[in-house]
Parts: C-alpha cells; structure tokens; sequence
C-alpha cells in the first residue's frame, strides 16, 4: 500500500468547500482501490489564507515552505478576501509557494465537457481541447518595482513594475510547451507574446521560441500577438492545441478558455516544479468567489479536475482519468452548478462524481 503525504490548503472564500470536495473524492477512489497497486492519502490541513491574516499578520506560517516542503504535493483552493489587499493575499500565500516551491510550468487544460453549454460550441462543432502554458516563476510577476520613487507631494506619485524575462527562464517553459505538445494527438504549439510593444524581455521570449521550435521539427508551431490571440480564441477554437504564454497573458488567457468551455469554475490546474526537488501544487484556476462562498453552491468541478492532475503527479494516470470520465459522467446526465444553468450544489455534485467513479 502506498500512502501519499498530501498538504491541503483550502485557504479563502469557496477555497474550503471546493478543497473539502476534492478531498471526498479523492479519499473516496482510495477506498474503492482493491487492487496490488492499493493507495491511501495522509492529509495535512493548514489553516492559511485570509483568516490567519487577521489572527497573525502573516498569510502562512513563518517557517510554511519549510513544512511543505516533506509532503508529495499540494492541494490548493483560492486566495483573497475582501478584508486584505488583493496583492497582500496574493503574494502572501499562493506567490509564496509557487516561487518559493519553483513551480515554474503551470499548466491549465481547458475542454468541452458534454452537456455543459458554452459560447462557442453553436459555432464550433470540434472539440474544443488546448492547454495554456503559463510561465510561473518571472515575467509580469517578478515582483521587481516600488512606488513613492519621484513622489514630489500630493498627486504626483509614481510606480515602477518591471517584467523580468530571463533567457533560461523563457527557454524552460518554452520547451515544456513542445514536450507536451509531442504527447498530445494534434502537435502544435502556439506562442503568445506582445512583443511588438514589448521590445526586451517579449522579443527575447520569441528569439527563444524560435529557437526552441527548431530543434522539434515534427511540432508544427505559430506565433501569436496576444490581442489577436484573444480573438483567435473566440473566432477559431479548433486552431490550438498548446498555448505558452508568460505569466500574466496566460492567466488571463486561461480564465478566457475556461469561460469560453462554460465556466471559470470548470478549469483545473497544475503549478508542477518539473525537477521535482520541491512539491508541485493542485488547485482550480477561479478565486475564492467571496459573494457565494458558504452557500454551499460553488461549483467544485476544477478542483476535482485539479485531484485528477495530482494523481497523474503521483504516478496514478489510470486512477486520473477515472476522475476525468466520472467528471464528464456527472456533466452529461445534467448535474450542474449554478455557474453552468444547473441546481446542484457542491455536495450533491461531488456525490454525483463519486456515483460515476465506477
Ligand atoms: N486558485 C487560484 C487562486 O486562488 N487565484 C487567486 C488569484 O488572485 N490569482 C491571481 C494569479 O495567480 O495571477
């Protein structure tokens, strides 16, 4: 039997109900497993987020790397609360992690799932299946800035935020983008960047792609501006198939998918440090929602999808996609959340998946 040590991390806001649905699921598929290659999950719950904000000053635990840092993975909810400055909860916890752990390839697949309806599927009849690649270690979200620099009195402050583009750092994700590309039915990589205005760090970015793409010739690959991207989301789904972008195009990429597939509330995600010298971590891409949270109506399917990630990590890719097919089970016979036109609550969702884990 093999015990997988798992840190939770419900955090803010639907965070705790989503995680707690997750966590069902999973315990659930454990029990069911009668097999040699029998599993359980040993779950730690850290209190962190918003709440402990409040009681200590701090987001996580002074010495929280360093706690995580025993456990096989993470598994994440979301971030922020009205009470504490977006960038406070932002950079307090998830940030920490996520650079503190090097999880520099964060990965989101974005699909149709049956019976849910989306804004595009009247126009596209392909499925619609990409993964956005999202660089999540620099770029955007180095960090590097200050504000009150020339501050000359009332009115007149200044902020500087710089983007840091590192050529190992380009270089890394890029090619993560084509290795993921080789093992995906359509082989095609589409670079994002606004590298037209941009002129250092972004035309650094495409001088690597190109060079990256050279050496896998079996890959088709394309550049795209991201405003034109945007469109191309819209316009021609069926043209993409991996989408690398940097830190803060991917993000707002990503949540553009996931809503053109249905719902913010259906996007899964991985933050992976590929080296695996630290924990990789697990979480649904949508925020802590503060307007539904405690109703018990949030929709838990991307962090489901999310514990389906973390199985493929952890060297359970059957038991993965039993979690994927019983996902799109509970879609096609109509339990939907709100979010999707549905009346399900989390509960009665997550139940539903369990149901269909055969
Ligand atoms: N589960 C994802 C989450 O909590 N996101 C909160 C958020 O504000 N993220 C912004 C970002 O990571 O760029």
């Amino acid at each position: 039997m093999q015990t997988f040590r798992i840190a939770a991390i419900p955090a803010d806001g639907v965070g705790r109900e989503v995680v707690a649905a997750g966590r069902e699921v999973l315990d659930a598929l454990a029990s069911a497993s009668k097999s040699a290659s029998d599993f359980a999950f040993d779950w730690t719950e850290f209190d962190w987020g918003c709440d402990h904000y409040h009681r200590t000053g701090r987001m996580m635990a002074e010495d929280g790397l360093d706690r995580l840092k025993e456990f096989d993975a993470i598994y994440f909810g979301a971030v922020g609360w009205p009470s504490v400055p977006d960038h406070i909860s932002l950079w307090g916890l998830r940030l920490a992690v996520c650079q503190g752990f090097d999880q520099w390839a964060n990965v989101r697949p974005v699909r149709f799932l049956p019976g849910v309806t989306s804004p595009l599927r009247k126009a596209a009849e392909v499925p619609l299946d990409w993964v956005v690649v999202r660089e999540n270690s620099e770029g955007e979200y180095a960090g590097l800035g200050g504000r009150n620099l020339a501050a000359r009195g009332p009115g007149s402050e200044v902020a500087i935020q710089s983007s840091l583009f590192t050529e190992a750092g380009c270089e890394r994700i890029i090619r993560y983008a084509f290795e993921l590309a080789a093992t995906r039915e359509r082989k095609h990589v589409t670079s994002v960047t606004k590298s037209n205005a941009q002129q250092f760090g972004m035309v650094l970015w495409d001088d690597v792609f190109r060079r990256v793409a050279a050496e896998y010739p079996h890959i088709e690959s394309d550049s795209c501006l991201v405003d034109a991207m945007a469109a191309r989301f819209v316009l021609r789904p069926e043209d993409l198939s991996v989408v690398v972008a940097s830190n803060l195009h991917a993000d707002i990429l990503s949540d553009l998918g996931s809503a053109l597939a249905g719902s913010l509330g259906l996007a899964a995600s991985a933050n992976y440090n590929p080296e695996r010298r630290f924990p990789s971590m697990f979480e649904p891409v949508h925020g802590s929602a503060p307007d539904i949270a405690g109703q018990g109506v949030a929709n838990p399917i991307g962090a489901i999808g999310s514990a389906a990630l973390m199985l493929g990590h952890l060297g359970l890719p059957a038991e993965a996609a039993r979690v994927d097919r019983a996902i799109e089970a509970t879609t096609a016979a109509g339990v939907l959340p709100r979010d999707l036109g549905g009346t399900a609550s989390t509960q009665e969702i997550t139940l539903a998946v369990i149901d269909s884990l055969g």
